[in-house]
């Protein structure tokens, strides 16, 4: 729920009871490659996806840290990479020092050195967030305390070392976006704790593209507000913010703040499914917003039906001004899976708003059950990644993921979505 403007900087929004370690393995294709080719440590290694042994054509997956030194990036050019860093001749007597190797992806052998990592982070906490190949969140709470959360790190990080012999960062942090920032700030083989409390400082001086959810479109137009950190994001109006962006601002201003009460939810079956819309302004005419709750019920019940969901319970949520999130649900005696329900109860429950101004309506459906197991199976350790369908919830046209951290990456192009809860 959107904090209000009393609240001082992140103390209030964190939950100090919570410790969430991030792992974000380093640059994990290459890392793979010489988990089997050994001689290639050390090296400048570009790995390259639709790349061929010795052609130019494909794209950069990943580069080892010596390779990036050359300026090559994940997602550019194999022409590119080569232009910045040549091939190497492996046959050659006496190696050209300022080139690199090239291989091509190889996905298979990395879900397998991935689905050992994984083992090790499900022996690790009993609540892990897979978010992509290379990347998790763990719950930790209840295996660690503050004042020895580094060393359980460190022994995270060892673990997967020891046991697979590549190389994790490892953030822990009271919350998931600050631990993923931890994770991150201090690459490769990082291992940074940003205790409760510390989280709004320890964000401050970051630009504000590290802020979650700001992408390059937003950030240009922050640095044009004269915004060019999460702590000048942090020290904005947030009416300001929130003209400039709709709600999108005063949930930057939030996350700038530290401000992340979600918790780790594990990958698979959702808790529930969710789309909300914002009017541009706030509407008061109660059938145009009986219209948007019919559009999104629809957009709803098609997705509970396409995961094989069925639900207990309905719900509606209508934000009104200035920031109130007023939710309603109503349970049924037992699961079902029927789309004009959704559409009758959702409209008999915002009908209580008929006379309030809106800017945000939501409809939700919950207490899920799957019975044919389907869901359990799709859950994985790559992109589908469902756990949380509340991160979704803003974005009303279906993404390529669900993954709340990816998905922030197309905040710039879906406009007024929404990253809050519901
Ligand atoms: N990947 C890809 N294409 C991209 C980005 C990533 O194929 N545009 C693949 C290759 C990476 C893996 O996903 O190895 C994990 O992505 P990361 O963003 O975590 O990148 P790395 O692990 O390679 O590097 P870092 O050390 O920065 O985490
Ligand atoms: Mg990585």
């Amino acid at each position: 729920m959107p904090s209000g403007d009393a609240t001082l900087p992140g103390v209030d929004d964190e939950r100090p009871d919570q410790i969430v370690l991030h792992v974000d393995m380093d640059c994990f294709y290459a890392a793979c490659e010489r988990l089997r080719e050994p001689q290639l440590r050390g090296e400048p290694l570009v790995v390259g996806m639709g790349y061929e042994p010795g052609d130019d054509i494909g794209a950069v997956a990943t580069a080892s840290y010596e390779a990036r030194e050359y300026g090559v990036e994940s997602a550019m050019a194999i022409s590119e990479a080569l232009d910045r860093l040549p091939r190497l001749d492996e046959d050659a007597a006496d190696p050209d020092e300022s080139a690199g190797y090239y291989r091509p992806v190889d996905l298979d052998f990395y879900q397998s050195v991935a689905a050992e990592v994984k083992a090790i982070l499900h022996d690790c906490a009993d609540t892990v967030r897979e978010v992509s190949i290379d990347e998790a969140y763990l719950d930790v709470t209840d295996r660690t305390g503050w004042e020895v959360a580094e060393g359980f790190g460190r022994h995270v990080k060892n673990r997967i070392e020891r046991e697979v012999g590549v190389v994790a960062s490892v953030g822990v942090a009271p919350t998931l976006s600050a631990a993923k920032v931890a994770s991150d700030y201090d690459k490769p083989d990082g291992l940074v704790v940003i205790e409760p409390g510390e989280v709004a400082e320890f964000f401050a001086p970051l630009s504000v593209e590290e802020v979650h959810g700001v992408g390059p479109v937003t950030a240009r137009t922050l640095r044009e507000l004269g915004i060019e950190t999460a702590g000048d994001l942090a020290a904005a109006d947030p009416h300001e913010l929130v003209d400039r962006f709709g709600d999108r601002g005063r949930e930057l201003y939030d996350r700038a703040r530290g401000a992340d009460t979600r918790e780790v939810t594990p990958t698979g079956d959702p808790k529930s499914l969710s789309r909300e819309s914002a009017f541009a302004d706030a509407v008061e005419d109660p059938e145009r917003k009986r219209e948007q709750v019919r559009a999104l019920a629809e957009a709803v019940a098609t997705r509970a039906q396409s995961k094989g969901a069925l639900y207990r319970t309905i719900g509606v949520k209508a934000v009104t001004p200035p920031y109130d999130v007023n939710t309603r649900e109503r349970s049924l005696p037992g699961p079902i899976d029927d789309a004009d329900l959704i559409e009758e109860i959702a409209l008999e429950l915002i009908a209580e708003f008929d006379d309030d101004r809106v800017r945000k309506v939501g409809v939700r459906v919950s207490n899920l059950e799957f019975p044919s197991g389907e869901q359990a199976r799709l859950g994985g350790w790559d992109q589908d990644t469902e756990g949380d369908d509340s991160e979704a919830a803003g974005r009303q046209a279906e993404s390529t993921t669900d993954d709340p951290d990816r998905s922030a990456l197309a905040d710039d192009r879906s406009g007024q979505s929404s990253l809050t809860d519901f």
